[in-house]
C-alpha cells in the first residue's frame, strides 16, 4: 500500500508500507488466530530486521567495552558506539555530536537534568513550568525537586480539546521561570504542542527549555534550532531502536556548567583517594559500562528512519491518523480524546466507549488481534482533567495501514456489541 500526506504531492512523498513491512517479520505474528495488528507504538515501537541483524553483528564480531581497551576489538567498539553520536546529531539537527549524552531512556534524561543542571542553579522560589499534559518522567522529578528545594512549580493547563491553553501559558511564564520543561507531543492525546512558540517566551524572559521528545522523535521532523529547545530528551525503544538506551540533548555550555550526574568508571580525568576530577563531555554523564550493543544498534535505527525521511513518516502518520480520527468518530458510543484535526497531533487516538472500561476494551482487542494499551497513560493529570480513570489508545507507526485502522474499527464495534451497547447513544 503507498498512502501520501494530505496537501502534499503523493509523488514527493510515496510511502512503500508494503515494503516497510517486510522488514518487520513479527507483523505476519498469528495472535488469539488473528494476523497481528500492532498499535501500541507509543509504548514501544518494533525492531526491523536491520536493528536486530546489528544487534546480533556486534555481539558475534566487535563485542567489547569501550574507552577502555587498545586491543582491536574494543577500538572497534568504541568507534562504532561513537559514531552513533554523530547520526543522533545528524538526526535532531544539534551543532555537535559531543552534546549527545546516551542514557537509558527519556525518564533518566529528564532526571539527568533535574539532578545535575536543575540542582545545581535552581533555588527556592524559582520556578519551573510544566504542563497539564505531561508524562510522569517530566512531572515527578521537578515534584521531587520542588519537596527537596523549595521551588515552586506551576502548569499551563489543558483546553476541552486537549491542547494547552496558551494565554494561561503567556500568563505563567515570567521573570521568576527558570525551566520550561514541556513534552513536544502527549502520549495520551497525541497533542502536538507548540514548543518554539513557548520557547520564545522563556527565553525572553531568561529561562531555560527542556523539551521532552520521547513521542516527537520517532514520528516528526526534529531541530533543536528551530525548537528553541536548550535540553531534549527521547529513548530508543521508541523509534525502532532497542530499549535501555536514551538520549539527552543539551546545549555545550549547560553540559560543560553542569556537574556530573552519577559518578564511576569512565565519566572521570583523574581519581585519588581523596579527590576526583571529571572527563570532558559527554562522558562526564556517561558513568559506568553504557549499552554499548544497544547503542551501536540504535545507530541503524536511525539510519532506517532517516533513510525513510522524516517529514514522510509525518505525512503518513497523518493520514492514518485522520483516517482513524473519522472511522472511530462512527462507531456508536465511541468518545475521541484529543485534538479532532490531524494537524494538530501525532498519531496517537485516545478513546473511550461508552459503558465499556478501557481494560475490556483493550481485552476484546486483543481477542481479534489488535494491541493497542488500556490505562492512564502514565499521564494521569490527563485524566484527572477528562474526569475519566483510564482510555482506550491506539498509536500508529510507519508500518501500520488503512486495512488495519478498518481492523481496529471492526473490533471496537464488535466490542461494543459485546458488552450490549445500545446504538443511537451519545457520540462525540
Ligand atoms: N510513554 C507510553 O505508553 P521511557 O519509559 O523513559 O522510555 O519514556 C518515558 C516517557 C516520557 N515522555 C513521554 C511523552 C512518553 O510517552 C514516555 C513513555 C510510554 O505512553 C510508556 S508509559
Amino acid at each position: 500500500m503507498t498512502t501520501s500526506g494530505d496537501g502534499v504531492g503523493s509523488s514527493a512523498y510515496a510511502f512503500d508500507v508494503e515494503r516497510i513491512r517486510r522488514d518487520f517479520p513479527v507483523l505476519k505474528r498469528e495472535v488469539n488466530g488473528h494476523t497481528l495488528v500492532y498499535l501500541d507504538n507509543a509504548a514501544t515501537s518494533q525492531r526491523p530486521v536491520q536493528v536486530m541483524a546489528e544487534i546480533t553483528r556486534f555481539y558475534r564480531d566487535s563485542n567489547a567495552n569501550i574507552h577502555r581497551g587498545v586491543h582491536t576489538l574494543s577500538v572497534e567498539a568504541t568507534d562504532q558506539y561513537e559514531g552513533v553520536r554523530e547520526k543522533v546529531r545528524s538526526f535532531i539537527g544539534a551543532p555537535s555530536a559531543s552534546e549527545i549524552v546516551f542514557t537509558r531512556n527519556t525518564t533518566e534524561s529528564i532526571n539527568l537534568v533535574a539532578h545535575a543542571w536543575a540542582r545545581a542553579f535552581l533555588e527556592a522560589g524559582d520556578e519551573v513550568v510544566i504542563s497539564e499534559i505531561e508524562h510522569h518522567s517530566n512531572i515527578v522529578p521537578w515534584q521531587m525537586l520542588r519537596d527537596e528545594r523549595g521551588i515552586v512549580l506551576r502548569h499551563i493547563p489543558m483546553l476541552d480539546d486537549g491542547t494547552l491553553d496558551l494565554d494561561v501559558a503567556r500568563a505563567t511564564i515570567g521573570p521568576r521561570t527558570k525551566l520550561l520543561a514541556i513534552t513536544l507531543m502527549s502520549n495520551a492525546l497525541g497533542t502536538i504542542v507548540p514548543v518554539g512558540e513557548l520557547a520564545d517566551l522563556a527565553h525572553a524572559h531568561g529561562a531555560r527549555v527542556l523539551v521532552d521528545a520521547a513521542q516527537a522523535a520517532p514520528h516528526l521532523p526534529i531541530d533543536v534550532g528551530e525548537l528553541g529547545a536548550d535540553f531534549l530528551a527521547f529513548s530508543a525503544h521508541k523509534m525502532l531502536g532497542p530499549t535501555g538506551v536514551g538520549v539527552l540533548w543539551a546545549r555545550g555550555e549547560l553540559l560543560e556548567a553542569m556537574p556530573p550526574f552519577l559518578g564511576g568508571g569512565d565519566m572521570i580525568a583523574t581519581v585519588s583517594l581523596t579527590e576526583s576530577t571529571w572527563n570532558e563531555v559527554p562522558h562526564k554523564f556517561e558513568a559506568g559500562t553504557p549499552n554499548v550493543g544497544g547503542v551501536i544498534a540504535f545507530g541503524t535505527a536511525i539510519d532506517y528512519l532517516q533513510a525513510l525521511d522524516m517529514e514522510r513518516v509525518r505525512a503518513h502518520e497523518r493520514e492514518l491518523t485522520g483516517y482513524a480520527l473519522s472511522t472511530l468518530a462512527r462507531v456508536p458510543g465511541v468518545t475521541l480524546h484529543g485534538p479532532l484535526d490531524p494537524n494538530l497531533r501525532g498519531g496517537v487516538v485516545s478513546f473511550s466507549l461508552e459503558g465499556v472500561h478501557p481494560h475490556d476494551v483493550g481485552q476484546v482487542l486483543d481477542s481479534r488481534g489488535v494491541a493497542i494499551r488500556a490505562g492512564h497513560h502514565c499521564a494521569q493529570p490527563v485524566m484527572q482533567r477528562l474526569g475519566i480513570p483510564a482510555t482506550a489508545r491506539a498509536s500508529f507507526y510507519i508500518y501500520n495501514t488503512r486495512d488495519e485502522v478498518d481492523a481496529l474499527e471492526e473490533a471496537v464495534r464488535e466490542t461494543a456489541s459485546y458488552f450490549g451497547f445500545t446504538p443511537g447513544a451519545t457520540v462525540a
